[in-house]
């Protein structure tokens, strides 16, 4: 349907320039969304708007923010946005990520509702808005990436009426009650409803996103997909994000990497592991975890100097004091739990508090028998989709809270509230044989592999109507892992 370029706008950007003292270095985030996108950008040959945060950043662009990326073969533009402190404490660290996160997560209370924050968000999405319109032409398909950008569709359609534009929410749509404590929801909600398309993880952030509507604009006509709003249609559909199945899974075979997971495995000196992987947030569920594996030792003793626990948990969003205190508490229970079951020769919860590279994370992927993946919510949750693409021989407890178990539901699905029943758990998952544990992860495997990161940007791509001609320059092709 298009002929133009596509115009992606995300708050990370693809490729930061920092200054050590070595020099300048480039370096590219890890995540689901760069690894998709910008092998799709380098094809097409279109514009990425972000959020230039690296330190070198300015210096290595023209005056208007542009560099061409990546470095070693240029293939699209990069169009950075500058953001002072002031902006990026209250519209990244404060709307985005102290109202819309909290909010979206059924964490009403943590929200600071504070009008400075509104007025920055709106601030900055105007100042995106200006660039996109810089660099798209009404040709241009425009696709905004999550929760910073609600004002966007409306605004851009006013200069664009024409235009084609799409937005994926990544994380969950709550039930009208909670979004509704907002006191800005309703310019939140017009904003969105200006554009073509919206994604959302699953069908129940969709249904919360269509009853929001209707309850916010009765006016409005609504179907199962799509909403009648002021004369325009916006089609609203779920789009499950996957991984990069066929990468990780060459990565997390490599020699060394397997090599590696052995010696760990052996140094251990247990006979089963048990495995977390979050960045830290109390949406993530980890006290309970813990709380859960301190149950199951206190009553399965004979456990005990059996199973240790890995947690790794990246510190993320220090700036903001909820995440200050509940790094605080989760510490204190590790030492707690330790504390009282700890034996000279054996640690029952290892916790690594740092950011840890994707190396180790596939080792302890590897090594793990059992991995818990028990948010209080989330989006999608992609650990889950990891941990079963890496370990052929695994266990997956997974909360029924995670967007992942709408299609993973053959893991072991737990309530994250309930202390007891995720103890229970664990113990079914660490008394399964080998065969059962294999029969248990081949199927979640298959899943991931056939809806895999790739899958969902070809979807979404369909659905939107986007086809974009230098792709289907390279014979038609629909874009695949490594291509
Ligand atoms: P996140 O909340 O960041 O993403 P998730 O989907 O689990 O959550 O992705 C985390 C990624 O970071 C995974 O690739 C994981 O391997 C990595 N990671 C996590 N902790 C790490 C650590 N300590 N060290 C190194 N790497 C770590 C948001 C939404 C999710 C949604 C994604 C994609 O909140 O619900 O699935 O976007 O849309």
């Amino acid at each position: 349907m298009s002929d133009g370029r596509l115009i992606v706008v995300s708050n990370r950007e693809p490729y930061i320039h920092e200054r050590n003292k070595r020099g300048i270095r480039c370096k590219t985030p890890v995540g689901g969304l760069v690894t998709a996108l910008d092998p799709v950008m380098q094809r097409v040959r279109g514009v990425w708007i972000a959020w230039g945060s690296g330190n070198a950043d300015a210096e290595m662009a023209d005056e208007k923010g542009r560099l061409q990326v990546p470095e070693n073969n240029p293939r699209y533009t990069l169009r950075r946005i500058w953001l002072d402190p002031k902006e990026v404490n209250e519209y990244y660290y404060g709307f985005s990520n102290r109202v819309i996160w909290p909010v979206c997560h059924l964490f009403q209370e943590k929200a600071w509702l504070l009008p400075e924050y509104w007025e920055t968000y709106k601030k900055v999405n105007q100042r995106f808005v200006d660039a996109t319109l810089e660099e798209a032409g009404p040709e241009d398909p425009i696709w905004l990436q999550d929760v910073h950008f609600s004002l966007m569709p409306s605004a851009l359609r006013e200069e664009l009426p024409d235009s084609n534009i799409a937005l994926f929410w990544h994380i969950p749509f709550p039930p009208w009650e909670t979004f509704s404590c907002i006191p800005w929801r309703r310019e939140m909600l017009e904003g969105l409803l200006g554009a073509n398309l919206l994604g959302f993880h699953t069908s129940s952030y969709v249904a919360n996103f269509l009853n929001t509507v209707q309850k916010e604009f009765p006016e409005a006509q609504i179907s199962s997909s799509a909403i009648r709003y002021k004369g325009r249609t916006t089609r609203v559909r779920p789009f499950p994000i996957g991984i990069d199945y066929v990468n990780y899974r060459a990565l997390s075979s490599r020699e060394n990497i397997r090599r590696r997971a052995n010696q760990l495995r052996h140094k251990m000196n247990v006979q089963q592991i048990i495995l977390g992987v979050d960045r830290l947030d109390y949406t993530k569920g980890i006290l309970n975890r813990f709380l859960a594996f301190e149950r199951f030792l206190d009553t399965h003793p004979r456990y005990l100097g059996k199973v240790s626990f890995i947690q790794v948990a990246s510190p993320t969003r220090s700036a903001i004091s909820e995440y200050r205190e509940m790094k605080r508490q989760i510490e204190e229970t590790v030492g707690r739990v330790n504390g009282k079951f700890q034996r000279p020769q054996w640690t029952p919860v290892i916790y690594i508090s740092r950011h840890v590279p994707t190396d180790e994370i596939m080792m302890l992927y590897r090594i793990a028998d059992v991995a818990m993946v028990t948010p209080i919510i989330d989006g999608m949750n992609l650990v889950a989709k990891e941990y079963v693409t890496v370990n052929d021989n695994g266990v997956l407890i997974l909360s029924e809270f995670a967007g992942a178990s709408e299609e993973m539901e053959s893991a072991i699905i737990v309530n994250p509230y309930d202390v007891e029943s995720m103890a229970k758990a664990l113990e079914k998952a660490l008394s399964m044989t080998s065969e059962e544990r294999a029969r248990h992860i081949e199927p979640l495997r298959k899943l991931v592999k056939e809806h895999d990161i790739f899958w969902w940007l070809n979807t979404f791509l369909e659905e939107w109507g986007v086809k974009m001609e230098s792709l289907e320059a390279s014979g038609g092709q629909r874009i695949v892992a490594g291509a």
